[in-house]
């Protein structure tokens, strides 16, 4: 016996003495859904689902199969919501997520909410927020059962409405443990008014939830400073962060100024995630998608191209989420 391995041989009998396992847990493998082995045809393209019953309700969605899509490959999934008087394909058009630059080993889900929003804001009244949130459920077993899944990489990001929502998927127990991080743009939050306990309630087996936020400092619509807003009382967006820091446990921030001041970029580490909350305030930026290209919401609001491209932004974080 070598000097080394008899110093591994008292190391392994004083684990054992210790009680503590010999081997380290092997690492969390990608889990393949039910849907792997089944084709996708065509590849580089929309598909769109329709019918799918959901609390008695008829609801659709639509995914982004990559080109070069191997059917016994399990892929992270992104789910985008859309923003309120829309509909999923404009939240496809406006971000390019479904483009090969951003999703090339992704399928991009965009659910379609009812009557053009999500719940939580006064003027949604076509479901519940635990509607929405049995949808979005229903939407994960779906494309699990039809798609090549990998299980542990389900990831949620929205714009606006769809951004308020993140926040109450993030603050619901069922709707924490549906995804692994959460990317939120120019949130409307108002299911999360009230402080960091109130109406906020995420499954402990999911704390620290790694969570991104991205806004325009000149955003008239959900304004940075809060307030009301077009469907009730918002936050102000340094009291969400600060709320999801305490939430997350989160030690206290970095920051770093980009762009000669145009950008600044809040980090926390939480618990075991570097950077579990991160935030981007975007200073002369509306309402809208931060992107150095010209889109449609840049286009509606209207204002021209920025200097971050939040859908890079966001997948890079989602990549990181589940590094560790
Ligand atoms: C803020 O937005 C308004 C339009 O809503 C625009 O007139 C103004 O120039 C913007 N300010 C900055 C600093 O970009
Ligand atoms: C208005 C505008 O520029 N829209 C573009 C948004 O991005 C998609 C995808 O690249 C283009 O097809 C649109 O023309």
């Amino acid at each position: 016996m070598k000097v080394c391995d008899a110093v591994a041989a008292v190391a392994s009998l004083a684990q054992l003495a210790a009680g503590l396992p010999q081997v380290h847990a092997p690492k969390v493998v990608s889990r393949a859904s039910s849907g792997c082995g089944k084709t996708q045809w065509p590849t580089d393209f929309t598909h769109y689902r329709f019918g799918l019953q959901s609390n008695g309700k008829d609801r659709s969605y639509s995914y982004h199969i990559p080109a070069n899509y191997d059917k016994n490959k399990p892929y992270p999934v992104v789910v985008g919501f859309h923003g309120s008087s829309s509909v999923g394909l404009f939240l496809e058009l406006d971000t390019k997520l479904s483009q090969s630059r951003y999703s090339a080993d992704k399928i991009v889900v965009y659910p379609n909410g009812l009557d053009g929003s999500w719940a939580g804001p006064t003027y949604h009244t076509a479901s519940t927020v635990q509607e929405d949130i049995q949808f979005v459920t229903d939407i994960i077993t779906d494309i699990k059962s039809n798609v090549c899944v990998d299980e542990e990489k389900i990831f949620a990001t929205g714009m606006s409405n769809g951004g308020g929502f993140i926040g109450t998927l993030a603050c619901d127990p069922l709707g924490s443990t549906l995804f692994k991080a959460f990317a939120s743009h120019s949130g409307a939050f108002y299911t999360d008014i009230n402080g960091p306990d109130n109406n906020c309630n995420p499954n402990p087996s999911a704390l620290p939830i790694p969570i991104l936020e991205i806004h325009g400092g000149n955003d008239s619509t959900v304004r940075y400073a809060g307030g009301q807003g077009d469907g009730g009382p918002e936050p102000a967006i340094s009291d969400w962060l600060d709320w999801w820091a305490e939430r997350n446990g989160c030690e206290s921030n970095t920051e770093e100024i980009l762009f000669n001041g145009e950008v600044q970029h809040l980090s926390w580490k939480c618990g075991n995630l570097e950077a579990g909350l991160q935030h981007y305030k975007v200073s002369s930026l509306g309402h809208c998608w931060a992107d150095t290209e010209i889109n449609l919401s840049q286009i509606s609001v209207p204002q021209g191209p920025t200097v971050i491209k939040a859908s890079e932004i966001i997948m890079k974080f989602f990549d990181e989420a589940v590094k560790s």
